[in-house]
């Protein structure tokens, strides 16, 4: 008895203490758009009349169970069906009460809360594709033009304890999702390998990327700010590692991220072009290999086998990628990079990486861990064999 208080009053000090309460609350996050403020008056709602039906029923039962105790003389009822009028009305007023409340009271707020989620298209002033990848996601603006992908720059010292786990610990990516607040978004979304799910909380939004599928969900965001979320869909080994970042903002400023975003793009497009040398082929490769190879291959090019194979070694060094009219060989390194293999863990990274990004890669792939295929990828290379 004595240690269970302790453990009691253990708990109760831990509950009251600020830093137990700093990250957790009540109730939801503070709804950003119309779906998360429906969303969270539907919750409140609900609430409250099941509440007050549980004490009521409650309090029934009590009373019940006090005025009608054995000690008093009182008989346990044997009939097995209502056979008076007032036994009748104590059979269908509760019933008639549950209709009403599941179909009228419940069902007409959350019905318009379905529908409202559902409606996409009315109205919408623009059009953001979600695609989701192990382990990453991908951005597309199609009617800007604008592609990008998302990835977690929380760094591994900090996931395996050796570093301090910093502020946004594991939500927090390298190019954030930006959108202009006030607009309408219609967000597709779809995966490129197995189920994913995209959610943002404040958005009140969660919805699954399934591959072969197009879902759809809509956003208005009424507050600038950062709004964080997470993969809600088990889909691997870094499920944990593919966090959503959102960063609201003004539509002006909206409008000139965008525009940088496209001069970058313009620019990478002009270096497409150009011959480029090994040690800049090398040292784009390392970033590329980095965050889209490491974690299957290793940071150490050993890879994890059977399931991801080394690249450290002779066996991707001694495939040739292109033969001597400047076709690419079927199952060759550059092949499976862009194109993935089938039956295997290994994806095609076609749309996911630039034509710089795929020749340095797999430059650096044939060039490092002790790997000395001494020949190059270009990226005009990689452009002619799309
Ligand atoms: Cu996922």
């Amino acid at each position: 008895m004595r240690g269970l208080i302790k453990v009691g009053l253990g708990v109760m000090a831990t509950l009251g203490s600020m830093a137990a309460w700093a990250d957790y609350s009540w109730n939801f996050p503070t709804p950003v758009t119309p779906i998360a403020h429906e969303t969270l008056e539907v919750h409140n709602l609900f609430m409250i009349i099941i509440t007050v039906i549980f004490f009521a029923v409650l309090a029934i039962m009590l009373y019940s169970m006090w005025a009608h105790r054995k000690r008093d003389g009182h008989q346990a009822a044997d009939f097995v069906k209502p056979n008076s009028r007032k036994q009748w009305a104590w059979v269908m007023v509760p019933f008639a009460a549950l209709l009403f409340i599941d179909y009228v009271v419940f069902g007409i707020p959350a019905y318009h809360a379905v529908l409202m989620y559902e409606d996409t298209k009315t109205d919408a002033d623009m059009v953001v594709k979600v695609t989701g990848s192990q382990w990453l996601w991908e951005y597309e603006y199609p009617e800007e033009g604008v592609k990008f992908t998302s990835r977690l720059v929380t760094p591994r010292t900090q996931v395996m304890n050796v570093d301090p786990k910093g502020e946004h610990y594991l939500l927090e990516v390298d190019n954030p999702l930006v959108l202009p607040v006030g607009k309408k978004i219609r967000f597709i979304t779809t995966s490129n390998d197995v189920i994913h799910s995209w959610w943002v909380p404040a958005f009140g939004v969660k919805r699954d990327a399934v591959p072969g599928f197009l879902r759809e969900f809509w956003a208005t965001i009424d507050t600038p700010g950062v709004y964080r979320g997470q993969c809600a869909e088990l889909c691997g080994k870094e499920h944990a590692f593919m966090p959503v970042v959102v960063h609201a903002v003004p539509e002006a400023e909206y409008r000139e991220w965008l525009a940088s975003k496209k001069s970058g793009q313009a620019q990478l497009a002009a270096s497409t072009d150009q011959t480029w040398g090994k040690d800049d082929l090398m040292q784009t490769g390392a970033d590329v290999y980095a965050k889209s190879c490491a974690a299957c291959h290793q940071p150490d090019g050993k890879g994890l086998p059977p399931a991801f194979p080394p690249i450290a070694g002779a066996a991707v060094a001694s495939t040739a990628f292109m033969d001597a009219e400047g076709n690419m060989v079927k199952g060759g390194h550059l092949d499976t990079v862009m194109n993935g293999r089938t039956g295997s863990a290994m994806r095609a990274f076609k749309e996911e990486l630039s034509d710089v990004e795929i020749a340095a890669v797999v430059t650096y792939q044939r060039n490092a861990f002790g790997n000395a295929a001494g020949d190059l990828v270009q990226p005009l290379a990689v452009k002619s064999l799309r």
